[in-house]
Formats: structure tokens, sequence, C-alpha cells
């Protein structure tokens, strides 16, 4: 039989302020490639890019605003099943930045409540025309208890690392949920055999004590 393409699936975003370079970042992580002639139509649109991370292929859906953030038309479709957000400003423009709260409510307001995000300061390639200080991307990440990154899609500095740091999150969350949901089967599994177990015992009419003592046994067996 032909093997599964990826072993996982994920729907990453990418918002923020018209002109921050979200395209250009998407173009530096899928193709690495950063071109200046981006066209930007209305609609939106997704690349693919499929990673190899901790033994597992991961594909990677990524959204890309086409331009209606400029209209502040991003609604729940896009947000819809996304497990990642890349929320981008850009650290020679003040407005971006003044947006990010704006940005968080949108992504309150539309996003499911277990998404994985952080910040981008992009353009940092830029240093002579920086208006926002490290710091200040830092402070917000720490309010907020995220990743910060400084990125250039142009220089492609930090691009690859925080695209593959915020899967990397991703897939933390995604491991525990599951040791959460086998732990919680397990429990389920050794209820139902007490639960069973017990039911058979009385009908032999043996005792509780001799019914939970074998019980424990499975128990041990389960755990050790
Ligand atoms: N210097 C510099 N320019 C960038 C960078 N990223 C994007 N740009 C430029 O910023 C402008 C807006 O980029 P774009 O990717 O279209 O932004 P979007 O509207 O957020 O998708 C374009 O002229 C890009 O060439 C970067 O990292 N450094
Ligand atoms: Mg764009």
């Amino acid at each position: 039989m032909a093997r599964k393409p990826y072993d996982l699936l994920f729907k990453l975003l990418l918002v923020g302020n018209s002109g921050v370079g979200k395209t250009s970042l998407l173009f530096r992580f899928t193709e690495d490639v950063f071109t200046t002639t981006f066209i930007s139509t209305i609609g939106i649109d997704f690349k693919i890019k499929t990673i190899e991370l901790h033994g597992k292929k991961i594909k990677l859906q990524i959204w890309d605003t086409a331009g209606q953030e400029r209209f502040h038309t991003i609604t729940t479709s896009y947000y819809r099943g996304a497990v990642g957000i890349l929320l981008v400003y850009d650290i020679t423009n003040g407005d971006s930045f003044n947006s990010i709260s704006m940005w968080l409510r949108n992504i309150d307001q539309h996003a499911g409540n277990d998404v994985e995000w952080m910040l981008l300061g992009n353009k940092c390639d830029m240093e002579s025309k920086r208006i926002i200080p490290t710091s200040q991307g830092k402070q917000v990440a720490e309010q907020h208890g995220i990743r910060f990154y400084e990125t250039s899609a142009r220089a492609n500095i930090n691009v690859e690392k925080a695209f593959l740091n915020l899967v990397e999150d991703i897939l933390d969350k995604v491991g525990s949920k599951s040791i959460c949901i086998s732990s919680l089967s397990l429990g389920l599994f050794v209820f139902f055999s007490l639960v069973t177990g017990c039911k058979k015992k009385k009908k032999k009419k043996k005792s509780m004590t001799s019914c939970f003592c074998a019980n424990q046994e499975l128990l041990m067996m389960l755990f050790l």
C-alpha cells in the first residue's frame, strides 16, 4: 500500500496590516525567494509546504490574506480550522505595531481558543528606518506569553525559525492532547473493567474485596 504523503495537516495563518510583509514571508518560507512585485488580488489564497519534524511529515497549509485586511473584512471562515497564527507588524511602521491590539481582538473573536500564535516584527533589515524598538515587541509578546521574533523576508532572517517553532509548539500541544486522550481512554477502560469485573464476580457471590483485589492486579498490569 502507498505510504500516506503526510502524517499531519496544519492550517496556519498570516495576519497583520497591509504592507508589513506577510506575502513576502510566505514566499520566503515556502519558495525561498524574495520579490518586490507581488500582485495582490482580492480573495484569499494559500501555499503548501511539507516539512519533517520529530519524525513526522507535516503538511502546512499557510493562508495569506490577499489585501482584504485593508478593508477589515477578514472573517471567521479565514480563521476556521487554523491551529497557528503569525501576527506580523513592520518595525519601520508605527501604525502596524499599534494595530496589534485590533488584530488580537480579531483573533479572539474568530479563532479557536486553542490556536497557537506568535508575534513577528518584520523588515528588521531596515535598521536605519526602525521606529519600533525590539524591546517593545518583546514586551507585547511577554504580556501574552507568546514567542516573538524579528524577521526579514528580504534578508532571510529568522523566517524558517519562526515558522518551525510555531509548528513545534503546535506539535507539543497536539502531543499533550493525545496523551490526555489516551490516558482518558485507559481510565475509561480500567473503570469499565472494574465495573464489569465486579458485576461478574457478584453473580458468583464473591465479596467486593476479592473483586477489588483482582482488579488491582489488572490496574498494575496496565500501568507497569
Ligand atoms: N526591506 C524589506 N522589505 C520588505 C520585507 N518584507 C516585505 N517587504 C516589502 O514590503 C512591501 C509589502 O510586502 P508584502 O509582502 O506585499 O506585504 P503584505 O501586504 O503584508 O502581504 C513590499 O514592497 C515588499 O517588498 C522585508 O523583510 N524587508
Ligand atoms: Mg499580501
